[in-house]
């Protein structure tokens, strides 16, 4: 009895004091001892193993687990080379330098500094708290600079600037989600901070639930933390937040290029059915000569929404709907969401049972949740078999002719909004639970679909998704869900295109008009506006409310609609290029203004945060529908009012009249903006003749002109014309630059149309040329140099 009494208090002295201990956070703990790696070193700690490696000079991971570490991720592309590092190790720290910067880990406790090669702190661990555990959740506390600014982590709400202010990470259907509600649909787990003179991105690679606090409810620290799994960031040290950008597409991959034809004007409503009326909405676009490309099926076109289906009554012939509709130069694309209809008989659902392809409870029977089709099953994309299966059964959709597929619904959102966690899935072979792929369904539903598209298609598919995470930019678009009709949520979308800019994606929009609520004549002028200067350019409409399509609100409107569409299909040249070149260094084409003006304080104000560049030439400055009048910020340089060719001087604020059907838009200095004719769609050619807009500067100016032939792969085999266009303003010179690659182009010759130069004349092959009343001439569009501008 005595002995066993003794042993009882010592177990409970050993279980309470346990217990006590699991209460209170868990350090990093002090260094053990280190290896060298190769591509960087391993040290372990008294708590867990610290692993830093270099993928460039400027690029470190940084891996923190306590148990395996483990290198899955479905975001990141690249493996980290060997020997970028010099290591030195004394008794106190270890310090790692490259050619751009120095890492150094103190021993006792581990902390982690980054500093550029001049000695400035970029950013460093907050000695009193380092990195550390609660239970499983594992949090970096980094400390704040001074006056730290922070920007990031793409599809979000709130204000440009993020000090502040806590932000989640847990991909959620919000329908008429408020201005400043999180989370939304999408996790980019990627974020600047930026501080005196300097600036450093962090990419938080984990897919568990994760939140960043960005010096909120604190004086110290700004700090990532999740739920669970290792602690695994990026840390990018570039000097420049373009350079950081460069860096991050490359290490999860840039945007597509997407079909020419998705840069056009695209129509939809939940939902346009049956075939007659797609077919007169359609109509009506050629009747009014109201450019547009795409319209869309939204779910009521399926069999009792069932995915791989068309309703009998509604689409009984969707073959014939996609030629007429093609006839009229129109494509189609139709909603997908992953839910399976429980249904014996329904090939999708016997298919995916048979080949069990769908997330299951623990004891291995399947998930039945219920969304749109009532109790369905949900493909798990993380199993490699899945998505060969779902991306093959798009052939469905292709050889009824339809080339859009627009993935709904994949947060996956489902009835009741608890998806569980607890559910299994394959993790390519790996294995998890839900609690870590949740985050991740959105980006394997894309990317099965744009895989299977693209093989069976062997042309680009257009490919959109509501959720994804870090990397969606190599498989899809992406739409901000569900908006609402109203001046503040227009101004929102442009903050939240441009911040998934800063996320790598380049080809992003929001639902033009607003998916909910009734849109006013004003307020619909004003968004079709920042439409045409918006990467993806789609109006939609719940249809519980009024109408929505261009010619919804009236002859003015209809009339402006008209315009500004004009010019969406005017400015294809030049937004296709900026596409090119966000596939090429991850610059995005929506483009916040902290990319080129990161330190001006002014483009973090509330006034002026919505502003941003669309490409490389236009600054757009988003006016509300009642404003006649608009404060608006003009960052240093100069600058022409497109509509007006006005200039205007930098640096400054300034008040500019907005009627209501003008383009609050500014054109750079030295820009260069290559145009072409006005066309219904992008099946109709243009003329061919290429007109390029020089706007007279102090700046010299390159501008990466690219065509090919819009549709197909075949780019990658060097089918594409890529010139390099040069305003040199101390040689008054034009460069039309040597043709790259093997298409020939649809443009012979380039008006070349001057702005705000005095010359009458320019000198072209050593002769002096007049220019006409508009100051404008017509060359070859080949290679040349054009003087005495
Ligand atoms: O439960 O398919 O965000 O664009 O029209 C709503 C119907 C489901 C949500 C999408 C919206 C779409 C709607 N969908």
């Amino acid at each position: 009895m005595k002995k066993t009494g003794v042993l009882l208090t010592i177990a409970f002295l050993f279980a309470n004091g346990l217990y006590a201990q699991s209460r209170l956070s868990e350090p990093l703990g002090s260094y053990k001892n280190m290896v060298k790696t190769g591509n960087g070193i391993d040290i372990a700690t008294e708590n867990a193993t610290v692993s830093i490696s270099f993928f460039n000079p400027s690029l470190i991971k940084v891996s923190v687990s306590k148990q395996t570490p483990d290198n899955f991720s479905y975001a990141v592309i690249q493996t980290a080379p060997a020997g970028l590092a010099n290591i030195i190790e004394n008794t106190t720290q270890i310090e790692l330098t490259t050619a751009a910067l120095k890492v150094v880990i103190t021993k006792s406790p581990i902390l982690i500094s980054f500093y550029n090669l001049q000695g400035e702190v970029l950013n460093q661990d907050l000695p009193s708290l380092g990195i550390r555990w609660q239970g499983t959740e594992v949090t970096n506390y980094k400390k704040l600079q001074p006056s730290e600014k922070f920007i990031g982590l793409g599809e979000k709400t709130g204000d440009l600037n993020r000090f502040g202010t806590v932000l989640t990470n847990w991909n959620t259907d919000h329908p008429a989600y408020g201005l400043n509600d999180d989370p939304l649909y999408q996790t980019q787990p990627f974020y600047m901070g930026i501080h005196g003179n300097k600036v450093y991105g962090i990419f938080f690679d984990n897919s568990f639930k994760t939140t960043f606090n960005f010096g909120a409810s604190n004086t110290l620290y700004s700090s990532f933390a999740a739920d669970d799994g290792n602690l695994v960031y990026y840390f990018f040290g570039a000097p420049t937040v373009a350079q950081i950008l460069n860096d991050y597409t490359w290490l999860i991959g840039r945007s597509l290029l997407p079909p020419l034809w998705s840069l056009g004007y695209q129509q939809c409503k939940w939902s346009y059915y049956p075939e007659s009326e797609v077919l007169s909405v359609a109509n009506t676009f050629r009747n009014k000569k109201l450019p547009c490309d795409v319209i869309y099926l939204d779910i009521h076109y399926m069999d009792a929404y069932k995915v791989f289906t068309f309703s009998p009554e509604r689409f009984p012939n969707p073959k014939h709907l996609t030629s007429e509709l093609d006839k009229m130069g129109f494509k189609l694309a139709v909603i997908i969401d992953p839910g399976i209809k429980i249904e014996k008989g329904y090939k999708q659902y016997d298919e995916g049972v048979a080949n069990d392809l769908f997330i299951k409870y623990p004891d291995g029977t399947f998930y039945n949740g219920s969304v749109w089709p009532g109790p369905t099953h949900f493909p798990d994309y993380t199993n490699p078999e899945t998505r060969k299966w779902w991306g093959e059964s798009f052939k469905f959709y292709i050889d009824n002719g339809v080339v859009g597929f627009w993935n709904d619904m994949n947060e996956p959102a489902v009835w009741g909004a608890n998806f569980p966690s607890v559910n299994e899935i394959n993790f390519d072979g790996r294995g998890g639970t839900m609690r870590e792929g949740h985050n991740l369904y959105g980006l394997q539903m894309a990317r099965s679909t744009y895989e299977g598209t693209k093989k069976l298609m062997n042309r680009r598919p257009l490919v959109i998704t509501r959720a994804g995470y870090a990397g969606v930019q190599r498989y899809s678009s992406v739409w901000t869900g569900d908006n609402f009709a109203s001046d503040e949520h227009m101004l929102l979308s442009a903050r939240m295109v441009s911040n998934m800019g800063l996320a790598g994606i380049a080809f992003a929009g929001p639902d033009v008009g607003g998916f909910m609520g009734d849109c006013s004549a004003k307020l619909f002028t004003r968004w079709i506006t920042q439409g045409v200067f918006t990467p993806f350019f789609r109006g939609h409409n719940v249809n519980s409310e009024k109408s929505k399509e261009p010619w919804a609100f009236g002859d003015a409107v209809e009339s402006h609609a008209r315009n500004v569409l004009n010019l969406r299909y005017q400015l294809l040249p030049y937004i296709y290029s900026a596409f090119y070149t966000a596939t090429q260094t991850g610059m995005p084409v929506a483009r916040s203004l902290a990319i080129d003006y990161t330190f001006d304080e002014a483009i973090y104000k509330k006034d002026f945060q919505n502003e941003y560049f669309f490409g490389p030439a236009f600054l757009v400055t988003p006016i509300s529908s009642e404003a006649t009048v608009a404060k608006i910020y003009l960052p240093k340089g100069n600058w022409y009012r497109y509509t007006t060719q006005e200039l205007y001087e930098g640096g400054k604020e300034c008040l500019i009249e907005v009627p209501m059907n003008d383009l609050p838009v500014f054109v750079k200095e030295s820009s260069l903006i290559p145009m072409q004719t006005v066309v219904q769609n992008t099946s109709e050619m243009p003329s061919d003749t290429l007109f390029l807009k020089i706007y007279k500067g102090s700046i010299s100016n390159i501008f990466t002109y690219y065509e090919d032939d819009g549709v197909s792969y075949e780019f990658e085999q060097g089918a594409f014309l890529k010139r390099d266009l040069v305003y040199n303003p101390a040689q008054k010179s034009l460069t039309i630059g040597k043709p790259e690659g093997s298409y020939t182009g649809k443009f012979k010759s380039v008006k070349l149309m001057f702005i705000g130069f005095d010359s009458k004349t320019v000198i072209v092959n050593k002769k002096q040329q007049a220019l006409d009343n508009d100051n404008a001439l017509v060359v070859p569009f080949a290679e040349q140099v054009i003087t005495g501008l």
